[in-house]
């Protein structure tokens, strides 16, 4: 475990306390008091790092929850994996080890592949229509992570996904034998069926990955390239805006219940406002980091019409077999999309 990032409090009695406790009580017994009142410290690990859009959110959704309950919940964010890593953190929630976190929804795409309708390539792959599959999503992925006693609180998309590579690509040909960063089961997937070996890496592992020739291209965001300097190993950018997966925030169940009702509301309260101002920084994010890779001397293009065609008829063949997989749930997810 990393060194806490918990601020180091000066006083154990906050402002706010002392002035609900009034003046009655003499100084020790306020000590005594604050001690036994229900202030609650949770842990929340994050995969991804400091700089990333998503962590400064949910460093902002933390601070937000700390001050709307005067201090009564403590979230201490842990990024880049250094508490629990990736693959580890929803069943770290939902055991209990901690009691909230941070991971990709698609991540959880062997267990059930509903959590894997965002990426799907081509089927939501702009904002708008992102943020419609998140409203015909949310209830039914709600109520599957319920069944693990887990509560989704929010969940927020990074920029669309394109492809990063040491050359011009105009075809998907060209991709054939390419080692390709992948990190979740779509983004492997679409590597395989372009005839590239897919490799899962997670981002805080991007650099080494380049470093040491296990990958020499990958599938991210301009978000993420940027994020971990894409220019050192990697010339051009293509941004084919395939899908944009979402990063969710889970809390465990027994957590959440053992709150009080004030600190639950207060809770909820963030997670809606940290969604709303995730969505709009992941919006702003992608011009911003496609800017910086281009200041950086990243080529960035769009698909030529070629690799396009090649892309469509992948994403076609990904949809029919993620229909099949999700049967009639992921077909009633697909009618409740179409009708938004
Ligand atoms: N960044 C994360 C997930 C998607 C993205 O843009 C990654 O590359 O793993």
């Amino acid at each position: 475990m990393q060194k806490s990032t918990r601020p180091i409090r000066q006083n154990p009695v906050s402002a706010p306390y002392l002035k609900r406790l009034g003046g009655m009580l003499t100084a020790a017994t306020l000590a005594f008091s604050v001690g036994n009142a229900q202030a609650t410290d949770w842990d929340m690990p994050t995969p991804y790092g400091d700089s990333n859009f998503h962590t400064v959110n949910i460093r902002q959704f933390a601070d937000d929850v700390r001050e709307a309950t005067d201090g009564e919940l403590d979230i201490t964010v842990h990024s880049s994996g250094s508490l629990i890593k990736h693959q580890e953190i929803k069943n770290s929630v939902r055991r209990g080890l901690v009691p909230i976190g941070e991971l990709i929804m698609s991540r959880l795409a062997n267990e059930d592949p509903l959590f894997e309708v965002d990426s799907v390539p081509y089927l939501a792959s702009d904002y708008d229509q992102a943020w419609k599959l998140w409203q015909a999503s949310k209830d039914v992925l709600a109520q599957r992570l319920e069944g693990q006693r887990l509560k989704l609180l929010f969940a927020v998309p990074w920029p669309p996904q394109g492809i990063y590579t040491q050359f011009a690509v105009n075809t998907g040909e060209e991709l054939k034998g390419v080692k390709m960063r992948a990190y979740n089961k779509s983004s492997e997937q679409l590597a395989d069926l372009l005839g590239a070996l897919p490799t899962q890496v997670e981002v805080p592992d991007i650099p080494t990955a380049f470093g040491t020739g296990r990958v020499d291209a990958m599938i991210t965001s301009p978000s993420t390239g940027a994020n971990t300097r894409a220019w050192d190993y990697l010339t051009h950018f293509n941004h084919a805006q395939l899908w944009l997966p979402k990063n969710m925030v889970v809390v465990n169940a027994k957590a959440y219940d053992r709150l009080s009702e004030e600190a639950q509301k207060a809770l909820k309260n963030a997670a809606e406002v940290a969604e709303k101002r995730g969505w709009e920084a992941s919006k702003a994010e992608t011009e911003a980091k496609i800017k910086i890779m281009r200041d950086n001397s990243i080529e960035v293009s769009e698909p030529s019409p070629q690799l396009v065609k090649h892309l469509q008829e992948i994403g076609e063949a990904m949809t029919e077999e993620w229909l099949e997989r999700a049967g009639e749930s992921g077909q009633a997810l697909l009618d409740a999309y179409n009708r938004q």
